[in-house]
């Protein structure tokens, strides 16, 4: 099945990434890459997944698109928007 890499680096507050919202096929694995300049904690809403992310060193979570919907991901420390997934 497909993987759908999602890249993010968070500095400053400030996201950098693919946009507001990835499209993911239903059943494809996002694989999210989350470079943060701050420890934080990675959670994608819906799926209900988080990861804890050291400051500076790149933290690698895989979701397993099989409900569709429009799901936010977010970090939790400093509230920063990441892009959502969109599965359908
Ligand atoms: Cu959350």
């Amino acid at each position: 099945m497909a993987v759908v890499p999602v890249d993010v680096r968070v500095a400053g507050g400030q996201v950098q990434g693919p946009g507001a919202r990835v499209e993911v096929p239903l059943g494809a694995t996002v694989r999210f890459t989350v470079v943060s300049d701050r420890a934080d904690e990675l959670h994608v809403h819906g799926y209900d997944r988080s990861l804890p992310l050291a400051a500076g060193t790149p933290g690698v979570l895989e979701v397993v698109a099989d409900v569709p919907g429009v799901f936010e991901t977010e970090l939790h420390e400093s509230g920063a928007t990441l892009p959502s997934l969109e599965v359908r």
